[in-house]
């Protein structure tokens, strides 16, 4: 009986989803570059299943059922490519291949198209929850030649996590790199969240002088209420894990932050895109402002160490603290959602929003309670443009109003930095004031560099100029906006 499906690369995460799909009855034939590692595997974790190996990758084709499913998890970039160049020409048109990987969306975009050209059909597919979600049911993103998708969704459907409804946690998402996409902005919102409770921990550590048992105690309780996270959980477990000496061990580690690039390519696909996806860049800025230690050390030294105690009763600041830290969340997803919805609309993917909500439920890193009101919102109005504006995300904002604006004005005076919660409240702020001052911004643009404005009295798109000096001439600038 030959495979139902192909696996390329035996790390983490393809071993992993490859025990997966045996475990849900799939034949799956294992392929690595470093052939000792398809021994390994077969030995080791693969022993006493269905899974085969493949040494060379004309063995992995002539062992697959056609259409042959082919799925790449190895390093993203240029080791896609140049399996992709191996494999063309020992398939068959119509054949699949899948790039399971962390791949940037215009690279897929460019391989669903160059495929689609030699017959054969590509899936660029987000998958997240690490190595516990590749074993037991991750969040699976898929996306790129939709003809495919009928031969690949039994098994990904089958293999992902699954809601409290038994509702996979994998669906189409969209053509051309759209899988990716969503994947990318999943992480981005990952970059958000984790930066969201950093700040809220710092607040209770240094404003509030909390031990870490007592913030422990907090997260725990904060995961019972709309917070319910696994991140909310394993900060609780973290905050709890104590170092051999019986410390804790998280003020052991150095307060540097790593990325592997999903969060700056959000960020630069929100400027390219003109959307204003403020929380996520902030928290990608953090991680890299965390990185400077060296100079920070020195700054501290230079400035003089801040003593941020914040007064006041413990009680309530962690109420409100726990109200700022949802009300930045609602804005982070809706900053998500709002980019998701532009790249949409640009590459004509017609996303479904609550499918992409309904994905991230189970199985990834951001699975949360919230992400099944974020689903509500959009089963309610499938083209609603902010999340914020529906009736259960607009009533916590208003109710947690108060609440997150003492937690952002105390942070700036006893000088928490908060960026994350603060630009959050800021550009909630600016979203909802009808007129900004950005006619004097245009008025500037005008006076320096004949840029034109519109007026608020003439039809939009109608453009003038004004000679503010009476030196310079009545020549414009073209209109244009990049
Ligand atoms: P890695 O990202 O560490 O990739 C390891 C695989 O890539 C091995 O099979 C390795 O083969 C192969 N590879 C490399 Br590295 N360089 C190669 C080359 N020049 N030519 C051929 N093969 C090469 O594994 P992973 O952490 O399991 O992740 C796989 C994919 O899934 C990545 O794109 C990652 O970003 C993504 N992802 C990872 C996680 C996670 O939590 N780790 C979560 C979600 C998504 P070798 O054994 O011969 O060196």
């Amino acid at each position: 009986m030959k495979g139902d499906i192909g696996v390329i690369g035996l790390a983490v995460m393809g071993q992993n989803l490859i025990l997966n799909m045996n475990d849900h009855g799939y034949k799956v034939v294992a392929h690595n570059r470093t052939a000792e590692k398809v021994d390994e595997f077969l030995q080791g974790p693969a022993k006493g299943t269905n899974i085969v190996g493949a040494y060379s990758l004309q063995e992995l084709v002539d062992k697959l059922e056609s259409p042959r499913k082919i799925m790449l998890m190895v390093r993203a970039g240029d080791v896609v490519d140049s399996f992709i160049d191996k494999l063309v020409p020992l398939l068959d048109k119509g054949d699949i291949i899948i790039d399971g990987g962390n791949t940037n969306f215009p690279d897929t975009n460019r391989r669903v198209a160059a495929l689609k050209e030699k017959g054969i059909h590509f899936i660029g597919s987000g998958v997240s929850g690490g190595e516990e979600g590749a074993r037991f049911g991750p969040s699976i993103m898929p996306g790129g030649s939709p003809e495919a998708w009928p031969f690949v969704k039994p098994i990904f459907q089958a293999i992902s996590a699954k809601t409290e409804n038994n509702e996979p946690c994998c669906d189409w998402v969209g053509n051309d790199g759209a899988g990716h996409f969503v994947k990318m902005v999943h992480n981005g919102i990952e970059y958000g969240d984790m930066q969201l409770i950093t700040e809220a921990y710092q607040f209770m550590k240094d404003g509030l002088g909390m031990t870490h048992n007592e913030m422990q105690s907090v997260f725990i309780e904060w995961n019972k209420t709309e917070l319910n996270s696994y991140l909310v959980e394993i900060t609780s477990d973290i905050l709890g894990y104590k170092d051999t000496d019986g410390e804790p061990l998280v003020e052991k580690i150095l307060d540097t932050a790593g990325q592997k690039g999903t969060g700056k390519w959000t960020g630069i696909n929100a400027l390219d895109m003109g959307i204003p996806l403020t929380l996520i860049t902030e928290s990608v800025f953090a991680r890299c402002l965390s990185s400077l230690k060296d100079q920070r050390v020195e700054a501290e030294e230079l400035f003089g160490k801040k003593e941020s105690i914040v007064e006041g009763d413990k009680q309530v600041w962690i109420e409100a603290l726990r109200q700022a830290l949802l009300a930045s969340k609602i804005i982070s997803y809706a900053q998500g959602f709002m980019l998701m919805r532009e790249a949409s609309n640009e590459n004509g993917w017609d996303l479904n929003y609550g499918n992409v909500a309904l994905m991230w439920r189970g199985g990834c890193i951001i699975r949360s309670a919230f992400l099944s009101n974020i689903r509500d919102a959009y089963d309610i109005d499938p083209e609603l443009s902010f999340l914020g504006s529906d009736s259960y995300f607009k009533g916590i904002l208003e109710n947690s109003m108060s609440a997150w604006r003492k937690v952002a004005a105390k942070s700036m005076e006893v000088g928490i930095p908060m960026p994350s919660m603060t630009s959050a409240l800021t550009f909630l702020d600016g979203y909802t004031t009808a007129r900004l001052p950005a006619n004097l911004l245009q008025a500037q643009r005008d006076y320096f560099g004949a840029h034109t404005y519109e007026r608020v009295d003439k039809p939009k798109g109608e453009f003038f100029h004004t000679n503010w000096t009476g030196k310079g001439g009545d020549v414009s600038s073209t209109t244009y906006n990049s």
